[in-house]
């Protein structure tokens, strides 16, 4: 197997029985900018570690696929320019050659299995996204939970999105969306998409025993959890509409394709709402890390009964 760096907080975890929630690496360069990226990683790690877990941020540096990072590399991934954003399809080849890339959900989840870890707190999925009729663009992390056995707690996913085609995805591969807390499915910023969840729990325990109960039963693939933003940070979604949709004629007035589509939004969008936005993408992590602790938590119990 290929081996994996460890960073000695989550080494001592894995050897005491530790619950260890993983984190990724795109959101710091790809997802927010610099210095909020790193101030918001080391405020969720806090957070990891206030619950009582260890957190595992992912990485992959000089071709070595890291599990938990220093405060050293962490502040290297947040200023430096031009790292690779790593998904599914290129992530070995970034560790064969060297490279260095950061992790997106679904380059985490690969990560966070073959550390043996179950469960990654995130801030939103990539999904399927608007006009995929044509663009026929879908991210590899919706593929992803359909195969690899990680439950991902994440604030819904984004209104830049098309949120109805990403759960008819989701059903189609089989994966369960669990709204956290309430019946209707989240939307990021918001806390209500206006459409039903799949399936909702109130318990973190639950959620455990139904992640377990998918591996006894030998059925592939992870869980999508929907933790609703936290309602005092919640931006409502007639506020960020227009936001959403001069971000979106922006993208394709410029051409812009592929792997930098998430980034260019999330960028327009900070800017356009003058930081808002990062603000309530800040609390949303911290509320989805939070929760992410009580699911990894209740898995330990599970081990060890
Ligand atoms: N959602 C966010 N911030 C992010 C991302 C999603 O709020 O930074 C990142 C995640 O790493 C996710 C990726 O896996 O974007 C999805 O990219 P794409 O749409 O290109 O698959
Ligand atoms: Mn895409």
């Amino acid at each position: 197997m290929i081996p994996l760096t460890l960073s000695p907080e989550v080494a001592k975890a894995q050897a005491d029985g530790t619950p260890i929630v993983a984190l990724e690496s795109t959101i710091i360069t790809h997802g927010m900018p610099w210095p909020q990226n790193v101030e918001t990683a080391r405020m969720v790690e806090a957070v990891v570690r206030d619950g009582g877990a260890v957190p595992a941020t992912i990485a992959v540096i000089d071709g070595a696929l890291h599990i938990g990072l220093t405060d050293a590399q962490l502040d290297v991934l947040g200023q430096a320019k031009g790292v690779a954003k790593l998904s599914r399809a290129d992530m070995a080849a970034c560790i064969a050659t060297g490279g260095t890339g950061a992790t997106t959900v679904a380059a985490t989840m690969i990560a966070a299995h073959l550390a043996g870890i179950e469960v990654f707190a995130t801030g939103g999925i990539g999904g399927v996204h608007r006009g995929a009729e044509t663009s026929f663009d879908i991210s590899a992390d919706l593929a992803e939970l359909a195969q690899t056995a990680v439950t991902v707690v994440a604030a819904g996913a984004k209104a830049i999105l098309d949120i109805p085609k990403t759960l008819e995805v989701l059903e189609t591969s089989g994966v369960p969306v669990i709204t956290f807390g309430q019946k209707d499915f989240p939307a990021f910023w918001s806390r209500s998409s206006g459409l039903d969840s799949p399936l909702s729990m109130d318990n973190p325990a639950d959620i455990a025993r139904a992640h377990r109960t998918r591996n006894a039963m030998g059925l592939p693939g992870g869980q999508l959890v929907a933790n609703p933003i936290p309602a005092k940070a919640e931006i409502p979604h007639a506020d960020l509409a227009p936001v959403i949709e001069t971000a979106l004629a922006a993208a394709k007035a410029q051409g812009i394709a592929a792997k930098q589509v998430t980034p260019f939004l999330l960028d327009h969008i900070f800017h356009a709402t003058e930081g808002a936005s990062l603000t309530a993408n800040i609390a949303l992590v911290k509320n989805n890390a939070a929760l992410a602790v009580r699911i990894a938590t209740a898995l330990t119990g599970l081990r060890e009964g």
